[in-house]
Protein backbone atom coordinates (compact mmCIF):
# COMPACT_ATOMS: atom_id res chain seq x y z
CA UNK A 1 0.00 0.00 0.00
CA UNK A 2 1.60 3.72 -0.69
CA UNK A 3 1.18 6.23 1.29
CA UNK A 4 -0.30 9.58 0.11
CA UNK A 5 2.34 11.20 -2.25
CA UNK A 6 1.21 14.56 -0.78
CA UNK A 7 1.80 13.61 2.32
CA UNK A 8 5.12 12.19 1.33
CA UNK A 9 6.24 15.57 -0.53
CA UNK A 10 4.90 18.11 2.54
CA UNK A 11 7.29 15.70 4.98
CA UNK A 12 10.12 16.76 2.67
CA UNK A 13 10.80 12.96 2.77
CA UNK A 14 9.56 12.02 -1.00
CA UNK A 15 13.45 11.49 -1.82
CA UNK A 16 14.13 9.15 0.72
CA UNK A 17 11.19 7.02 -0.22
CA UNK A 18 12.91 6.81 -3.64
CA UNK A 19 15.79 5.76 -2.38
CA UNK A 20 14.53 3.46 -0.24
CA UNK A 21 12.26 1.58 -3.27
CA UNK A 22 15.94 1.51 -5.23
CA UNK A 23 17.62 -0.10 -2.42
CA UNK A 24 19.61 2.65 -2.64
CA UNK A 25 20.97 3.71 1.05
CA UNK A 26 20.48 6.32 3.16
CA UNK A 27 23.49 8.59 4.47
CA UNK A 28 23.97 10.72 7.22
CA UNK A 29 22.04 13.70 5.86
CA UNK A 30 19.19 11.45 4.81
CA UNK A 31 19.15 9.81 8.67
CA UNK A 32 19.27 13.46 10.05
CA UNK A 33 16.03 14.44 8.09
CA UNK A 34 14.20 11.38 9.66
CA UNK A 35 15.21 12.76 12.46
CA UNK A 36 13.78 16.11 12.65
CA UNK A 37 10.69 15.06 10.57
CA UNK A 38 7.78 16.55 12.01
CA UNK A 39 5.75 13.80 10.46
CA UNK A 40 6.16 10.97 12.44
CA UNK A 41 3.74 8.59 10.88
CA UNK A 42 5.50 9.34 7.40
CA UNK A 43 8.93 7.86 9.13
CA UNK A 44 7.04 4.87 10.81
CA UNK A 45 5.15 4.04 7.56
CA UNK A 46 8.50 3.91 5.65
CA UNK A 47 10.30 1.77 8.46
CA UNK A 48 6.86 -0.28 8.87
CA UNK A 49 7.52 -1.18 5.00
CA UNK A 50 11.18 -2.30 5.34
CA UNK A 51 10.03 -3.94 8.37
CA UNK A 52 7.46 -6.05 6.74
CA UNK A 53 9.71 -6.22 3.69
CA UNK A 54 11.92 -8.44 5.80
CA UNK A 55 9.50 -9.98 8.29
CA UNK A 56 5.87 -9.76 7.53
CA UNK A 57 4.03 -9.33 10.45
CA UNK A 58 6.05 -11.88 12.17
CA UNK A 59 7.80 -10.87 15.55
CA UNK A 60 10.46 -12.54 17.58
CA UNK A 61 10.96 -12.93 21.32
CA UNK A 62 13.15 -15.26 23.38
CA UNK A 63 12.63 -17.52 26.42
CA UNK A 64 15.88 -16.42 28.50
CA UNK A 65 17.10 -15.39 31.53
CA UNK A 66 19.10 -12.50 32.71
CA UNK A 67 21.98 -12.30 35.24
CA UNK A 68 24.55 -9.48 36.30
CA UNK A 69 26.75 -11.28 38.38
CA UNK A 70 28.41 -8.72 40.53
CA UNK A 71 27.38 -4.60 40.07
CA UNK A 72 30.81 -3.74 41.61
CA UNK A 73 32.59 -1.70 38.18
CA UNK A 74 35.44 0.12 38.44
CA UNK A 75 34.11 2.64 35.86
CA UNK A 76 31.98 5.44 36.58
CA UNK A 77 29.64 5.84 33.91
CA UNK A 78 27.49 9.35 34.14
CA UNK A 79 24.25 6.99 33.02
CA UNK A 80 24.68 4.30 35.20
CA UNK A 81 22.73 3.72 38.03
CA UNK A 82 23.89 -0.19 38.56
CA UNK A 83 26.92 -0.09 39.24
CA UNK A 84 28.92 0.25 42.58
CA UNK A 85 33.02 1.44 42.80
CA UNK A 86 34.28 -1.33 45.53
CA UNK A 87 33.06 -4.37 47.06
CA UNK A 88 31.41 -3.62 50.76
CA UNK A 89 30.23 -0.28 49.26
CA UNK A 90 26.62 0.06 50.12
CA UNK A 91 24.29 -2.20 47.47
CA UNK A 92 28.06 -3.69 46.02
CA UNK A 93 27.46 -7.27 45.58
CA UNK A 94 28.75 -10.45 43.99
CA UNK A 95 27.35 -13.71 43.32
CA UNK A 96 29.31 -16.57 44.21
CA UNK A 97 29.53 -19.31 41.43
CA UNK A 98 27.08 -21.57 43.19
CA UNK A 99 24.76 -18.26 43.64
CA UNK A 100 25.47 -17.64 40.01
CA UNK A 101 24.46 -21.12 39.32
CA UNK A 102 21.67 -21.49 41.67
CA UNK A 103 19.45 -18.52 39.29
CA UNK A 104 20.21 -21.00 36.75
CA UNK A 105 19.22 -24.67 38.37
CA UNK A 106 15.80 -22.77 39.90
CA UNK A 107 14.55 -22.44 36.34
CA UNK A 108 15.22 -26.17 35.42
CA UNK A 109 11.53 -26.53 34.82
CA UNK A 110 11.85 -23.28 32.25
CA UNK A 111 12.42 -24.13 28.67
CA UNK A 112 14.84 -21.34 28.43
CA UNK A 113 16.66 -21.17 25.40
CA UNK A 114 19.13 -18.54 26.44
CA UNK A 115 20.89 -16.83 29.78
CA UNK A 116 22.33 -13.14 29.02
CA UNK A 117 24.99 -12.22 31.66
CA UNK A 118 26.15 -8.65 32.00
CA UNK A 119 28.41 -7.72 34.89
CA UNK A 120 29.99 -5.12 36.24
CA UNK A 121 33.92 -4.43 35.63
CA UNK A 122 35.22 -5.94 38.89
CA UNK A 123 38.72 -5.47 39.82
CA UNK A 124 39.75 -8.42 41.84
CA UNK A 125 37.76 -11.41 40.56
CA UNK A 126 40.15 -14.31 39.15
CA UNK A 127 40.09 -15.29 35.55
CA UNK A 128 38.64 -18.69 36.57
CA UNK A 129 35.79 -16.72 37.66
CA UNK A 130 34.72 -15.98 34.30
CA UNK A 131 35.20 -19.37 32.75
CA UNK A 132 34.00 -21.46 35.84
CA UNK A 133 30.97 -19.83 35.19
CA UNK A 134 30.10 -20.53 31.92
CA UNK A 135 31.27 -24.02 32.28
CA UNK A 136 29.27 -24.91 35.24
CA UNK A 137 25.81 -22.97 33.31
CA UNK A 138 26.79 -25.34 30.47
CA UNK A 139 26.90 -28.55 32.62
CA UNK A 140 23.62 -27.42 34.31
CA UNK A 141 21.78 -26.74 30.62
CA UNK A 142 24.04 -27.89 28.07
CA UNK A 143 21.47 -27.00 24.99
CA UNK A 144 21.64 -23.45 26.37
CA UNK A 145 22.84 -20.78 24.97
CA UNK A 146 25.41 -18.68 26.84
CA UNK A 147 24.89 -14.53 25.65
CA UNK A 148 27.80 -13.28 27.88
CA UNK A 149 29.79 -10.25 28.39
CA UNK A 150 29.57 -6.83 26.51
CA UNK A 151 32.82 -5.96 24.50
CA UNK A 152 33.49 -3.78 27.34
CA UNK A 153 34.35 -6.73 29.34
CA UNK A 154 35.93 -8.39 26.89
CA UNK A 155 38.51 -5.67 26.42
CA UNK A 156 38.79 -4.90 30.63
CA UNK A 157 39.70 -8.83 31.08
CA UNK A 158 42.27 -8.44 28.20
CA UNK A 159 43.60 -5.69 30.24
CA UNK A 160 43.52 -6.50 33.46
CA UNK A 161 44.53 -10.70 32.81
CA UNK A 162 47.29 -9.54 30.82
CA UNK A 163 45.63 -11.35 27.63
CA UNK A 164 45.01 -10.51 23.96
CA UNK A 165 40.91 -9.45 22.98
CA UNK A 166 41.32 -12.36 20.97
CA UNK A 167 42.29 -14.72 23.70
CA UNK A 168 40.14 -13.75 26.01
CA UNK A 169 37.78 -14.84 23.36
CA UNK A 170 38.68 -17.87 23.01
CA UNK A 171 39.07 -18.96 26.00
CA UNK A 172 35.65 -17.61 26.71
CA UNK A 173 34.45 -20.23 23.83
CA UNK A 174 36.17 -23.20 25.14
CA UNK A 175 34.20 -22.68 28.34
CA UNK A 176 31.25 -22.36 26.36
CA UNK A 177 30.61 -18.83 25.19
CA UNK A 178 28.40 -19.08 22.40
CA UNK A 179 27.43 -15.31 21.64
CA UNK A 180 27.91 -11.51 22.84
CA UNK A 181 25.30 -9.53 23.60
CA UNK A 182 25.62 -5.58 22.40
CA UNK A 183 25.91 -3.96 25.58
CA UNK A 184 28.45 -0.98 26.04
CA UNK A 185 28.07 0.67 22.77
CA UNK A 186 26.50 4.01 24.76
CA UNK A 187 27.02 6.34 21.66
CA UNK A 188 30.20 6.08 19.48
CA UNK A 189 31.08 9.48 18.39
CA UNK A 190 34.18 10.58 20.72
CA UNK A 191 32.30 14.70 22.04
CA UNK A 192 29.57 12.17 23.66
CA UNK A 193 31.47 9.32 24.73
CA UNK A 194 34.25 11.04 26.73
CA UNK A 195 31.25 12.87 28.81
CA UNK A 196 29.16 10.15 29.72
CA UNK A 197 31.48 7.24 29.75
CA UNK A 198 34.76 8.56 30.02
CA UNK A 199 37.20 6.27 32.04
CA UNK A 200 40.35 4.23 31.32
CA UNK A 201 38.77 1.11 32.41
CA UNK A 202 35.94 1.44 29.48
CA UNK A 203 36.90 0.69 25.91
CA UNK A 204 36.36 2.97 23.15
CA UNK A 205 34.08 3.07 20.20
CA UNK A 206 36.92 1.44 17.84
CA UNK A 207 38.00 -1.39 20.61
CA UNK A 208 33.89 -1.85 20.87
CA UNK A 209 33.61 -2.42 17.44
CA UNK A 210 37.30 -4.42 17.22
CA UNK A 211 36.19 -7.08 19.74
CA UNK A 212 32.71 -7.51 17.45
CA UNK A 213 35.02 -7.95 14.50
CA UNK A 214 37.33 -10.67 15.71
CA UNK A 215 34.07 -12.41 17.87
CA UNK A 216 32.49 -12.56 13.80
CA UNK A 217 35.72 -14.03 12.68
CA UNK A 218 35.53 -16.46 15.14
CA UNK A 219 32.42 -17.65 14.16
CA UNK A 220 30.36 -16.02 16.73
CA UNK A 221 26.95 -13.86 16.42
CA UNK A 222 26.35 -10.37 18.58
CA UNK A 223 24.52 -7.50 18.74
CA UNK A 224 25.03 -3.90 18.79
CA UNK A 225 23.24 -1.28 21.30
CA UNK A 226 22.73 2.71 21.45
CA UNK A 227 22.10 4.05 24.59
CA UNK A 228 19.81 7.48 23.69
CA UNK A 229 17.79 10.33 25.01
CA UNK A 230 20.68 12.07 27.06
CA UNK A 231 22.74 14.71 24.82
CA UNK A 232 23.21 13.06 22.32
CA UNK A 233 22.49 15.16 18.83
CA UNK A 234 20.62 13.38 15.74
CA UNK A 235 23.61 13.51 13.89
CA UNK A 236 25.85 11.23 16.24
CA UNK A 237 22.67 8.78 16.54
CA UNK A 238 22.95 8.57 12.83
CA UNK A 239 26.57 8.50 13.05
CA UNK A 240 26.33 5.54 15.57
CA UNK A 241 24.05 3.38 13.26
CA UNK A 242 26.32 4.12 10.60
CA UNK A 243 29.49 2.73 11.98
CA UNK A 244 27.20 -0.21 13.27
CA UNK A 245 26.09 -0.56 9.69
CA UNK A 246 29.61 -0.34 8.36
CA UNK A 247 30.97 -3.39 10.20
CA UNK A 248 28.03 -5.61 9.55
CA UNK A 249 29.04 -4.70 5.73
CA UNK A 250 32.49 -6.27 6.37
CA UNK A 251 31.48 -9.51 8.53
CA UNK A 252 27.49 -9.76 8.53
CA UNK A 253 27.99 -11.13 11.94
CA UNK A 254 25.18 -8.26 14.07
CA UNK A 255 22.09 -10.07 14.07
CA UNK A 256 20.22 -7.03 16.17
CA UNK A 257 20.44 -3.38 16.66
CA UNK A 258 19.19 -2.48 19.77
CA UNK A 259 18.24 1.43 20.86
CA UNK A 260 18.27 1.67 24.46
CA UNK A 261 16.24 4.62 26.16
CA UNK A 262 17.92 6.51 28.66
CA UNK A 263 16.85 6.19 32.38
CA UNK A 264 17.93 8.76 34.47
CA UNK A 265 16.88 7.84 37.83
CA UNK A 266 19.42 7.58 40.20
CA UNK A 267 22.74 8.38 38.28
CA UNK A 268 24.84 11.36 37.98
CA UNK A 269 22.61 12.32 35.09
CA UNK A 270 19.74 12.70 36.77
CA UNK A 271 18.39 15.86 35.60
CA UNK A 272 18.31 15.19 32.34
CA UNK A 273 14.78 13.67 31.38
CA UNK A 274 13.76 10.55 29.55
CA UNK A 275 13.47 10.27 26.17
CA UNK A 276 10.08 10.58 25.40
CA UNK A 277 7.28 8.05 23.88
CA UNK A 278 7.85 9.38 20.46
CA UNK A 279 11.33 9.80 20.31
CA UNK A 280 11.26 6.30 20.74
CA UNK A 281 9.63 5.04 18.49
CA UNK A 282 11.59 7.56 15.83
CA UNK A 283 14.76 6.17 17.09
CA UNK A 284 13.58 2.61 16.30
CA UNK A 285 12.04 3.63 12.61
CA UNK A 286 15.01 5.42 11.74
CA UNK A 287 17.72 2.78 13.03
CA UNK A 288 15.23 0.09 10.71
CA UNK A 289 15.91 2.57 7.73
CA UNK A 290 18.87 3.39 8.21
CA UNK A 291 20.61 -0.05 9.50
CA UNK A 292 19.70 -1.93 6.65
CA UNK A 293 21.91 -4.81 7.03
CA UNK A 294 21.19 -5.81 10.11
CA UNK A 295 18.31 -7.94 9.66
CA UNK A 296 16.61 -7.24 13.20
CA UNK A 297 15.58 -4.26 15.16
CA UNK A 298 15.13 -4.68 19.10
CA UNK A 299 12.80 -3.24 21.25
CA UNK A 300 13.91 -3.83 24.84
CA UNK A 301 10.57 -3.66 26.47
CA UNK A 302 12.46 -3.13 29.65
CA UNK A 303 14.18 0.12 28.46
CA UNK A 304 10.99 1.45 25.85
CA UNK A 305 8.35 0.36 28.20
CA UNK A 306 5.53 -2.70 27.50
CA UNK A 307 2.80 0.24 25.78
CA UNK A 308 5.70 1.34 23.73
CA UNK A 309 7.46 -1.35 22.73
CA UNK A 310 3.72 -2.68 21.66
CA UNK A 311 4.06 -0.13 19.25
CA UNK A 312 7.47 -0.24 17.92
CA UNK A 313 6.28 -3.07 16.49
CA UNK A 314 4.46 -0.67 13.81
CA UNK A 315 7.77 1.62 13.28
CA UNK A 316 10.48 -0.41 12.44
CA UNK A 317 11.11 -3.16 15.34
CA UNK A 318 10.43 -6.90 14.91
CA UNK A 319 12.21 -8.18 18.13
CA UNK A 320 11.17 -7.73 21.86
CA UNK A 321 13.97 -9.34 23.62
CA UNK A 322 12.59 -12.11 25.68
CA UNK A 323 11.19 -12.85 28.95
CA UNK A 324 14.42 -11.69 30.63
CA UNK A 325 12.67 -12.67 34.09
CA UNK A 326 15.21 -10.82 36.58
CA UNK A 327 16.61 -7.37 35.50
CA UNK A 328 18.61 -4.45 37.81
CA UNK A 329 20.27 -2.12 35.61
CA UNK A 330 17.61 -0.56 33.94
CA UNK A 331 15.05 -0.79 37.72
CA UNK A 332 17.62 0.46 39.20
CA UNK A 333 17.63 3.49 37.28
CA UNK A 334 13.61 3.69 37.51
CA UNK A 335 12.28 1.73 34.94
CA UNK A 336 8.33 0.77 35.95
CA UNK A 337 8.36 -1.97 33.90
CA UNK A 338 7.83 -5.59 35.14
CA UNK A 339 11.36 -7.29 35.73
CA UNK A 340 9.96 -10.57 33.96
CA UNK A 341 7.15 -11.56 31.40
CA UNK A 342 6.14 -14.72 30.71
CA UNK A 343 5.94 -16.48 27.24
CA UNK A 344 1.95 -16.39 27.44
CA UNK A 345 2.19 -13.00 28.20
CA UNK A 346 4.97 -11.73 25.66
CA UNK A 347 2.73 -13.52 23.10
CA UNK A 348 -0.55 -11.89 24.23
CA UNK A 349 0.67 -8.35 23.79
CA UNK A 350 2.18 -8.95 20.28
CA UNK A 351 -0.93 -10.13 19.02
CA UNK A 352 -2.96 -7.48 20.83
CA UNK A 353 -0.25 -5.11 18.45
CA UNK A 354 -1.98 -6.83 15.89
CA UNK A 355 1.86 -8.50 15.16
CA UNK A 356 2.41 -12.46 14.84
CA UNK A 357 4.63 -14.11 17.77
CA UNK A 358 7.59 -16.29 16.95
CA UNK A 359 9.86 -17.53 19.79
CA UNK A 360 13.23 -17.91 18.58
CA UNK A 361 16.83 -19.19 20.19
CA UNK A 362 19.61 -16.65 20.48
CA UNK A 363 20.06 -17.23 16.45
CA UNK A 364 16.55 -16.97 15.66
CA UNK A 365 15.98 -20.17 14.43
CA UNK A 366 11.95 -20.83 15.35
CA UNK A 367 11.39 -22.87 18.46
CA UNK A 368 8.77 -25.06 18.45
CA UNK A 369 6.28 -26.43 21.20
CA UNK A 370 7.45 -24.19 24.27
CA UNK A 371 5.69 -21.15 25.71
CA UNK A 372 3.90 -23.31 28.34
CA UNK A 373 4.89 -21.94 31.47
CA UNK A 374 2.83 -19.34 32.54
O1 LIG B 1 25.63 -1.31 28.26
C1 LIG B 1 23.04 1.28 31.59
C2 LIG B 1 22.68 0.41 29.24
C3 LIG B 1 23.30 -1.72 28.73
C4 LIG B 1 21.41 2.70 31.72
O2 LIG B 1 22.41 -7.76 23.32
C5 LIG B 1 21.35 2.05 30.49
O3 LIG B 1 20.44 -8.67 23.30
C6 LIG B 1 19.50 3.25 29.94
O4 LIG B 1 23.17 -3.99 26.56
N1 LIG B 1 19.51 3.93 31.11
C7 LIG B 1 23.14 -3.18 29.16
N2 LIG B 1 20.40 2.32 29.60
C8 LIG B 1 21.91 -3.82 28.53
C9 LIG B 1 22.16 -4.29 27.13
C10 LIG B 1 21.20 -5.15 26.42
C11 LIG B 1 19.86 -5.14 26.77
C12 LIG B 1 18.99 -6.00 26.09
C13 LIG B 1 19.43 -6.85 25.11
C14 LIG B 1 20.78 -6.86 24.77
C15 LIG B 1 21.26 -7.82 23.73
C16 LIG B 1 21.67 -6.00 25.41
O5 LIG B 1 22.33 -0.95 29.40
C17 LIG B 1 24.57 -1.01 29.07
C18 LIG B 1 24.16 0.44 28.90
O6 LIG B 1 24.28 0.85 27.57
N3 LIG B 1 22.37 1.20 30.43
N4 LIG B 1 22.44 2.19 32.40
C19 LIG B 1 20.44 3.69 32.02
N5 LIG B 1 20.46 4.38 33.16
Amino acid sequence: MAFPESRLRSAGLSDVEEKLTAGDRLDLSDGVRLFECRDLLVVGWLANREREKRHGARTFYNYNIRLEATNVCVASCLFCSFARLKPGDPGAYTLSLEQAWDKLRQRSHQPLTEIHVVNGLHPDLPWRYYTDLLRGFKQIRPDIHLKCFTAVEIAFFADLYGKSDEQVLRELMDAGLDSLPGGGAEIFAERVRRKIANDVNKCDANRYLSIHRLAHRLGMRSNVTMLYGHIETAEERVDHMLRARALQDDTGGFQAFIPLAFHPDNNQMRKLPAPSAADTLRVHAVARLVVDNIPHVKAFWIATGVEVAQTCLWFGADDLDGTVQEEKIYHMAGSQTPTAMTPREIERLIRAAGREPVERDTLYRVVEHTGTDG
